[in-house]
């Protein structure tokens, strides 16, 4: 902003300048002079509202996307900026209305048919929803983060799935240590302290941590929610075994018990579920396996491959502790489609069965 309080575009745009030399975001590529047009058509306050969704891709220079909507509304104001960029991730080309579908059936897409070793794998499949009513984690304070986890706990006091909720919010009566913190952390549950992801710190998700932030988990440890991450809720299906079909059942089981709890999530009318992150939009649903590729990795060492054939594949491969970390000596994975808008959830499992097929495939050839 100049002394006025005006967006200085001038500078803005040399920034982007200045980071385009390392790596180009989906923020920067779509920041382009038409877009600086009529972003100076809005009013004061809506400008330094779409410099705050993009302040992540401003002041990180790794980012990929570099976007985060503050509130559900961002979806509509700055339509003009983040269409294209949406179209662009999802590979959407032309228009499409998000709709969903979650007749997955069981029996149809079973790991073992694409290879016979699959047979215990870790299926994982979430959906992120944002509650209306609330701003979005990027932009909430440390008041609104307590109140919303409060209100959290007492759905799932009422909701009817056995288990129990961990707080990492000092002084709340569910809080749980770093220690116990980590033990859910080993065993994949939880998520990272998110101090430590620079995209989460630059765009505001992470202030005011720990406040707010915890994790409900059914007692047979195949069901959970994340609260206060980088949407307010990431609802998960965990299941050990080799039908993708009994993941989704198990994710839709409990995304219907939480709505049933009367809360309502914000949805675009075109866009679909809204989300932090414009990659999430649509469905807001990832799905995925952890599979081991030592002979694409080259025994973990070439990460990068695994991540390209993935790519080439329309899926993204991520390390075991989440989207930043690393892969171990077997090259064990997390892949998952990649689109999350202008496919149903049905065609996301089914994204990631066929790309499946072809990885191992391609696994098998490598030698
Ligand atoms: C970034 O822009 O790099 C991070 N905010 C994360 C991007 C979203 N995830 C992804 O590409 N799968």
């Amino acid at each position: 902003l100049d002394d006025q309080g005006n967006v200085d575009y001038t500078k803005i745009q040399a920034r982007w300048e200045e980071f385009k030399k390392n790596k180009v975001s989906l923020a920067n590529k779509h920041f382009t002079q038409q877009v600086v047009e009529k972003a100076k058509t809005l009013s004061q306050e809506d400008q330094q509202r779409l410099l705050d969704i993009m302040i992540e891709g401003l002041t990180y220079n790794d980012s990929s996307v570099g976007i985060a909507a503050t509130r559900p509304e961002d979806y509509d104001l700055f339509l003009f900026y983040l269409e294209p960029l949406i179209r662009e991730y999802h590979k959407i080309e032309g228009q499409t209305k998000q709709e969903h579908d979650w007749n997955i059936p069981v029996g149809e897409y079973v790991l073992t048919n694409i290879d016979p070793k699959l047979e215990k794998v870790s299926m994982r499949a979430r959906v992120a929803r944002n509650v209306v009513g609330y701003s979005l984690p990027s932009s909430m304070d440390k008041d609104e983060r307590i109140k919303f986890e409060n209100q959290m706990v007492e759905v799932f006091e009422k909701f009817g799935f056995p288990g129990k909720y961990h707080s990492l919010t000092p002084g709340h009566k569910n809080f749980i240590s770093d220690q116990e913190a980590d033990v859910l952390r080993n065993k994949h549950f939880l998520f990272i302290n998110m101090t430590h992801d620079n995209c989460l710190m630059s765009n505001g998700v992470a202030s005011d941590w720990p406040y707010g932030r915890g994790i409900w988990i059914s007692e047979d440890e195949t069901k959970m929610v994340w609260v206060g991450e980088e949407d307010h809720l990431r609802i998960i299906s965990i299941v050990q075994g080799n039908d993708l079909g009994k993941v989704d059942q198990s994710l839709n089981e409990l995304l219907t018990g939480i709505e049933k709890s009367g809360l309502k999530f914000a949805e675009h009318p075109t866009y679909g579920i809204i989300t932090t992150c414009p990659t999430n939009m649509g469905t807001g649903k990832r799905q995925s396996i952890l599979g081991k590729f030592p002979n694409i990795t080259k025994g973990g060492k070439d990460e990068a491959n695994l991540k390209d054939i993935a790519k080439s594949l329309g899926l993204q491969a991520r390390g075991i502790g989440g989207e930043h970390s690393n892969m171990d000596s077997e090259g064990t994975a997390d892949i998952s489609p990649s689109a999350r808008f202008g496919v149903t959830e049905a065609i996301v499992t089914k994204r990631l069965y066929e790309g499946l097929i072809k990885l191992y495939e391609i696994e098998r050839n490598e030698t």
